[in-house]
């Protein structure tokens, strides 16, 4: 149930936060978005979360990843810059570039996942936290700071669950208190997804009804992570993104739907959508 006096959130009361394209615009004023993930086995939601940053509107979008991804990344988008990342090498000079940084989708949790998150995360740029990087940030694998304002966690319930040292149940029996929760550990702004997504800052809190069941597969949470990762490319506070990217992500969801029922929608399916919605 929904509390009274919890303020709804939709794409429309958000859109004009997102900035108009001046005739003279380039690409250096739509940021960089830098994810970091796709372990092996997992390079697909790395590449997910890539082109839907690119495909929200960020200047330029790169991925740091397995080696062994490199070649199938670029052969379907070659608008990424798609960046090999072996074991034991350093990700310091890649790391100059971004403007945000995505960090865990499909990132795993063995030694090469903790290399990519120990490096990302001695950055002060913004940070997207998502999947594995929650994960292992929930087992005090992130050694830095566990604390900071400029970050974006977008946890499903498990990975709330993970975060708080509770069950999946105790999540679910009170989302709001649960995504406040995290916000007040972790500091930043909470997206804690699932039907009725609820998006916490430090003194805000709202939530999303937007969405439907055909988003229960795969991939789905690594699209979302690349979208509001562009958004606060493009110059959107950390709140004002994971509105804007939750409310954006599910209206897709809706219309991919419409178009050809809930069974079978793909996480790549909502990409198009998107960038109508937002246009
Ligand atoms: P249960 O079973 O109910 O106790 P995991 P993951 C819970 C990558 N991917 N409501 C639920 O727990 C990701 O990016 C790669 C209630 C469930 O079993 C990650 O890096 C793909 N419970 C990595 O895989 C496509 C919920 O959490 C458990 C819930 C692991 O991520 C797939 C699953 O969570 C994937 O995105 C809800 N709404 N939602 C690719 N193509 O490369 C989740 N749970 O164990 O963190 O596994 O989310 O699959
Ligand atoms: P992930 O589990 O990380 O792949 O993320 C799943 C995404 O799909 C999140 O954005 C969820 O909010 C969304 N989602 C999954 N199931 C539902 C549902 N039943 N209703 C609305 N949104 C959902
Ligand atoms: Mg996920």
């Amino acid at each position: 149930a929904i509390k009274p006096e919890v303020t709804r959130t939709s794409r429309l009361a958000l859109m004009p936060s997102l900035p108009e394209r001046e005739a003279d615009a380039h690409k250096g004023q739509f940021g960089y978005v830098l994810v970091v993930g796709g372990d092996v086995g997992m390079g697909g939601a790395a590449a997910m979360a890539g082109e839907a940053a690119a495909r929200t509107g960020a200047g330029l979008t790169g991925i740091a990843t397995q080696p062994i991804h490199v070649a199938p990344i670029l052969a379907r988008c070659p608008e990424l810059m798609v960046i090999g990342v072996a074991s034991g090498q350093a990700i310091e000079p890649v790391l100059a570039k971004p403007t945000v940084v995505v960090l865990g989708p499909g990132l795993g949790r063995d030694s090469w996942s903790e290399q990519m998150l120990q490096q990302a995360t001695l950055t002060d740029l913004p940070l997207v936290m998502d999947a594995d990087a929650l994960n292992l940030l929930a087992e005090g694998r992130v050694v830095r700071k566990t604390q900071r304002d400029n970050w974006v966690l977008t946890p499903h319930p498990g990975e709330a669950a993970r975060l708080l040292d509770c069950s999946v149940a105790e999540i679910q029996a009170d989302r709001f208190a649960a995504a406040r929760a995290i916000q007040t550990k972790y500091g930043g702004v909470v997206v804690l997804k699932g039907a009725g997504t609820i998006i916490a800052g430090a003194d805000q809190l709202v939530v999303a009804n937007v969405g439907n069941p055909g988003m229960a597969t795969g991939g789905m949470g690594d699209v979302l992570s690349g979208v509001i990762g562009a958004l606060i490319a493009q110059g959107l506070t950390l709140f004002e993104a994971a509105q804007l990217g939750v409310c954006a992500h599910g209206d897709a969801a809706d219309l991919a739907v419409q178009e050809a029922g809930v069974r079978g929608v793909m996480a790549t399916d909502l990409i198009p959508f998107i960038r109508e919605l937002l246009n």
